[in-house]
């Protein structure tokens, strides 16, 4: 496999004028005829039009209408040779979308044609430039039988339809805005259409369509009223509006990720559209509006401003995940919202930045695109976002974004073009700045505090420090916005939030005019993506928990108590640490007197992950940290037994169902303490987790029982397991979730079920979301028996990797992910995981998806 390099870009040789495809669905093939204007393009080095195309059979080649054969296939691309400065091709193949298994280009899911084209897929559907800079106006026209396909869907504008001979009928679709190929896409199928309309701020009424398969048109609505927030939030907080007449979103049961943003045709995975409160949980109904937002910012992040090469993906990444994080936090509890992102980045950003895979967010090289759809490249991106949106203040960003899409409306263009507009609306260097986006690794920064109490100054000194990764070592200094908040000794606010700018490699700050020791609240709402070391007490952390006014750090205060309680407990199991559990008594004391915002309160409660654990430690032993942190459960159950009950109580389901952030809150703190309730695994926890079970009117709930029950060996674990997969067999997404909470289990007949669940008729290899559900469910989610001593959770992982390398490369190569970071284990560990990543590189006709993570894994 060739490694492709940003240096060595060039501008595309030829430009297209129009392009107009012609899609014959037949069965058993598909012929589709492309036919595309060409102008040489004067920026262009080479005279050869070099076009990409796979897995299709080419029919003809027709220049300016004349047969061409003077043109070579090689490789993937086709070359002709000087074909002129202006011309016509027409190129007419086929494909065979039945079989595709990889799910990208033309494919059919449960019956129905749909596409997936970025990054590179659309070279699999007819020869082109398949590159995001060669920007085109499309024209499709798609004929297909019209009985098994009443729906037929493009980009754009319908222009024309109508009937033809033996039962068939056709669309015209036309966009008249220039795109990439990659956002190119088509629909075909038997799909139910719900509808609704959006008025835009100058008075536009755009229809807004959503399709299904017939009988999920109920579970629309909440996925609906998403798109519609977005739409109004993208023009009050960002100015942009909508520019088409219409705006469809199609769900597909097979899909690779979540989503994605074809210009007004998203096609999305079933599981970010359908919510009810009998089949999503809380989670799912916040995802889906997440989703459904991120896809429609993408209309301007990503498609009306595009990537010049897919070096620049986190231009449109990292910006829409920022998007979309905020939007959800506009709607939501902010506080909240931070909080799990942040979760979720230490959880999944951080293991991916120490691993041999490490890379920046504006990466140098790469061979397969497909494996830099990261945390990196999308969280991390984000947070290089926040960090710009930080110090340059809400005002100036949001001229910085304006003067952005003036300037590049309609243009393919670059990391560094983004960072330009926050420089020249701001007057700011950013040059410094600029290094986040070229230095991979997760800098740490150590602060130290010093009180001169004659002087009354307060210093504190910051140090900065960026690791090795592969490929980059000696790296330079950061620029580090550090939102800091000083309290007095009473917990009392005496500096709001202040931004300082770290950007030596050492620096300090003095604060004057301080009577007494103040106590520090750094890096509030986690201002930038560093880990953070500081000289604080566990007073000092205990008075933040109490008194800090950044929620964000109010739990991160809590949190960091508990990750040195757990650490004690590692060292010593025997380690008093009555202190904390006392701590933790006030919490649900606050809880009790009912205080507080609920959701804030499940999160204070739950103990750091045990992936989250292992990113503080030297050595990863998943079973040590699993003792220590079950220990330190037990011992919270054991003194609050009582407390817990009467919290569990107090926050009954009462009440009509509803989404709002109270009542979401409600549910989450049943689960924290439910959680805590049934961590001893006895006869008691399962009839508590059954009850909570049989007395659930959401799915939530019974998600939150299932998950209490997975680790017991009592009997009700099985009862509610079958009750659960008896009512929702017929719901595919809630099967998944069934494969899951059985996939997390941390018991010792885990093998076995794992085998069970492979063989169980209703395990799909080909299909994306159930091989998730076993699989990323397992390796990520448990990490206890995934990494077992004996090798066995690898060895699964293992086949699998096998197995779907010939089905479905970019899912094989997402799951190898957790093997990656092999070199953070313990010895042993290490062993059997590199034994599984060499087993997976000895196999024969490895894709270059899997080849590239593997390879590099093991280096
Ligand atoms: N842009 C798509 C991701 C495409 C992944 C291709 N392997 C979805 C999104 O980020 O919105
Ligand atoms: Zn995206």
């Amino acid at each position: 496999p060739k490694t492709i390099y940003l240096k060595d870009y060039t501008p595309a040789p030829y430009l297209a004028k129009q392009v107009n495809l012609s899609f014959n669905l037949l069965p058993g093939k598909t012929i589709v005829t492309s036919e595309v204007k060409y102008v040489k393009n004067s920026a262009g080095a080479s005279h050869d039009l070099v076009l990409d195309g796979e897995d299709q059979t080419i029919l003809s080649v027709a220049k300016n209408g004349q047969p061409l054969s003077d043109y070579t296939v090689a490789d993937g691309q086709m070359t002709i040779a000087n074909p002129g400065d202006e011309f016509t091709l027409t190129i007419i193949s086929e494909i065979d979308p039945a079989a595709n298994t990889a799910l990208e280009g033309l494919y059919q899911s449960q019956g129905t044609y749909c596409t997936q084209c970025e990054a590179e897929g659309f070279r699999r559907i007819t020869y082109y430039q398949d590159r995001p800079d060669v920007l085109s106006v499309f024209t499709v026209r798609i004929e297909a039988d019209a009985k098994a396909y009443p729906v037929l869907l493009s980009n754009g504008n319908l222009q024309d339809s109508g009937k033809l001979a033996d039962g068939r009928h056709y669309t015209v679709w036309h966009d008249p805005f220039p795109k990439p190929c990659y956002l190119f896409a088509l629909v075909a199928g038997d799909l139910e259409r719900v509808a609704d309309t959006f008025t835009t701020m100058t008075g536009r009424k755009v229809d807004l369509h959503i399709y299904v398969r017939s009988g999920d048109e109920s579970q629309c609505s909440h996925a609906m009223e998403s798109l519609k927030k977005s739409m109004k939030w993208d023009e009050e907080v960002y100015g942009r509006e909508y520019q088409l007449e219409l705006f469809n979103i199609v769900a597909v049961s097979d899909f690779n990720m979540g989503a994605m943003e074809n210009t007004s045709l998203n096609i999305f995975n079933t599981a970010l559209v359908l919510a009810h409160q009998e089949t999503a949980t809380d989670s799912d109904f916040m995802s889906v509006e997440g989703v459904i937002g991120h896809e429609y910012f993408h209309n301007w992040t990503g498609n009306r401003v595009t990537c010049r090469d897919w070096f620049q993906l986190s231009l449109k990444e990292g910006f829409t995940v920022f998007r979309d994080q905020e939007f959800s936090a506009d709607l939501n509890s902010r506080a909240v919202l931070r909080i799990d992102d942040v979760n979720s980045l230490r959880r999944l950003q951080f293991p991916e930045d120490g691993s041999p895979l490490a890379h920046s967010v504006q990466p140098d090289q790469f061979i397969e695109i497909s494996n830099f759809y990261t945390k990196t490249i999308y969280d991390k991106g984000a947070e290089l976002i926040r960090m710009q949106h930080t110090l340059l203040g809400a005002e100036t960003f949001r001229k910085a974004t304006d003067l952005y899409f003036d300037r590049y409306d309609g243009h393919a263009v670059t990391c560094d073009d983004f960072v330009q507009c926050m420089a020249d609306a701001s007057g700011r260097d950013l040059s410094q700045f600029f290094r986040w986006y070229k230095q991979a690794g997760t800098p740490t920064l150590q602060v130290s505090s010093q009180y001169d109490a004659a002087q009354q100054s307060y210093t504190l000194t910051f140090r900065q420090s960026q690791p090795d990764t592969p490929g980059q070592t000696d790296k330079q200094s950061l620029h580090i916005p550090v939102a800091l908040g000083l309290l007095d000794a009473n917990g009392k606010e005496i500096l709001p939030t202040h931004v300082l700018e770290v950007t030596a490699r050492e620096q300090t700050f003095t604060f004057i005019d301080l009577p007494g020791k103040p106590v520090p609240s750094i890096l509030r709402g986690f201002s930038a993506p560093v880990k953070l070391e500081t000289d604080l007490s566990d007073d000092d952390l205990r008075l933040l928990q109490v008194h800090d006014t950044d929620g964000f750090n109010k739990w991160e205060a809590g949190q960091t108590l508990a990750l040195r309680t757990i650490q004690r407990v590692m060292a010593d199991s025997q380690a008093d640490i009555s202190q904390f559990i006392a701590d933790v008594g006030i919490l649900i004391e606050q809880g009790l007197a009912g205080r507080g915002d609920k959701a804030l309160l499940a999160r204070a409660l739950s103990l750091p992950m045990i992936g989250v654990i292992g990113q503080y430690l030297p050595v990863i032993d998943p079973a040590a940290i699993d003792a220590a942190r079950t220990s330190v459960l037990k011992q919270i159950k054991s003194a609050h037994k009582e407390a817990l009950a009467a919290l569990y109580d107090a926050n009954r389901n009462t009440g009509s169902f509803s989404i709002t952030p109270e009542a979401m809150g409600r549910r989450a703190l049943q689960h924290a303490v439910l959680e805590i309730l049934t961590t001893t695994n006895g006869t008691g926890c399962a009839s508590r987790s059954k009850a909570h079970y049989d007395a659930a009117d959401n799915m939530t709930d019974r998600v939150t029982a299932l998950a209490c029950l997975s680790d017991s060996g009592q009997p009700q674990r099985a009862e509610v397991f079958a009750d659960f997969y008896a009512r929702f067999k017929n719901y595919p997404l809630v099967v998944d979730k069934w494969f899951s909470l059985q996939a997390i289990a941390n018991r010792e007949q885990i093998f076995n079920d794992l085998a069970m669940l492979r063989s169980h008729p209703d395990f799909n290899i080909k299909n994306p979301n159930r091989v998730r559900s076993l699989y990323t469910a397992f390796a990520i989610n448990n990490p206890v028996k995934f990494h077992d001593p004996s090798g066995k959770g690898y060895a699964f992982l293992r086949d699998a990797i096998i197995e779907l390398n010939a089905i479905n490369p970019q899912i094989a190569a997402r799951m190898v992910m957790p093997l990656r970071e092999w070199k953070r284990y313990t010895p042993a560990l290490q062993a059997h995981m590199k034994a599984a990543l060499q087993a997976v590189l000895d196999t024969p006709d490895l894709s270059s998806d899997v080849f590239e993570v593997v390879s590099k894994s093991l280096n």
